[in-house]
């Protein structure tokens, strides 16, 4: 393997954004995750592979949060490294595009901060040539319901990360199918799966960005 995705996915690990950033001390003076990144391009290595290094990154720093061997400041700067990464990609993720095929309201759920995930299907679901309308993070249902109908015909994707938003996420399926049934609404996010989103009414589940473009693709 490349040694720059073991870097990548040890400045996720750590925190490390860049090589200016004194955090964490034992990095101090080292290339961070946008200097990795920025490189990993430069040779040739394919956005997918990155990516994959930042997941691998954020799954070993979330063990040690479910070990309580870090704590929430761990996990913001690794979600800040990540960001530096997603900087670079984004331009890759975003190329192609053609025509717009529709438009995707998409949101994380009432309660829920986490944003990278979503971040990521937006950016591939905008790369395959639909227009994302980005509604951030914890999005109530009835900010999901003002967006829709700024966009008819738009489908809908939610996000979340955490067990106890699922709960706001099927409440905000239920208040987009009870006042707009014809609207397709798809969910996503570390802790569902095709029974949870089945449970919720959901039209949809995907696992991740590709599976959104490829729900997106057959509603169309
Ligand atoms: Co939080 N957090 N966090 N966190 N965090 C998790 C999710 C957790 C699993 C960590 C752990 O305990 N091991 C745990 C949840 C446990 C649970 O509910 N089962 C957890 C917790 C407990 C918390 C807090 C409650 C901690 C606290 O305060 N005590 C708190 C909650 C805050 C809130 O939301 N109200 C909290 C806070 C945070 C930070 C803000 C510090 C930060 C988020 C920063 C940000 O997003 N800007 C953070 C982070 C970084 C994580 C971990 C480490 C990484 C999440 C991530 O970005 N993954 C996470 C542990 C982990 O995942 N291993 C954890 C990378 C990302 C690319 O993957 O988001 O899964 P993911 O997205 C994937 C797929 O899920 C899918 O596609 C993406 C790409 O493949 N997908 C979709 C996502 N949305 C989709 C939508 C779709 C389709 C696919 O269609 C619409």
């Amino acid at each position: 393997m490349n040694p720059i995705i073991d870097h990548i996915s040890l400045c996720i690990e750590r925190g490390k954004v860049d090589i200016r950033s004194p955090y964490p001390p034992d990095l101090k003076g080292q290339p961070g995750a946008d200097e990795w990144a920025r490189d990993a391009l430069e040779q040739g290595l394919s956005p997918e592979s990155i990516l994959s290094a930042c997941n691998t990154g954020m799954e070993r720093v979330g063990a040690k949060f479910g070990r309580n061997e870090v704590f929430v400041p761990e996990l913001l700067m690794a979600a800040k490294a990540m960001n530096a990464v997603m900087a670079h990609l984004k331009p890759h993720f975003q190329a192609g595009t053609v025509k717009e095929k529709g438009t995707f309201v998409l949101g994380t759920v009432a309660g829920d901060l986490h944003d990278i995930g979503k971040n990521l299907v937006s950016m591939v679901v905008a790369g395959n040539g639909w227009k994302v309308v980005d509604l951030g993070v914890d999005v109530k249902p009835s900010k999901f319901i003002d967006a829709i109908r700024q966009h008819p015909g738009c489908i809908v994707g939610l996000s979340a990360l955490l067990t106890t938003t699922m709960a706001n996420m099927a409440k905000t399926v239920q208040e987009i199918k009870g006042q707009l049934p014809e609207v397709k609404v798809l969910v996503g996010g570390a802790p569902l799966n095709q029974k949870h989103a089945d449970d919720m009414g959901a039209d949809g589940y995907a696992p991740d960005p590709q599976g959104a473009v490829a729900f997106l693709n057959k509603a169309a």
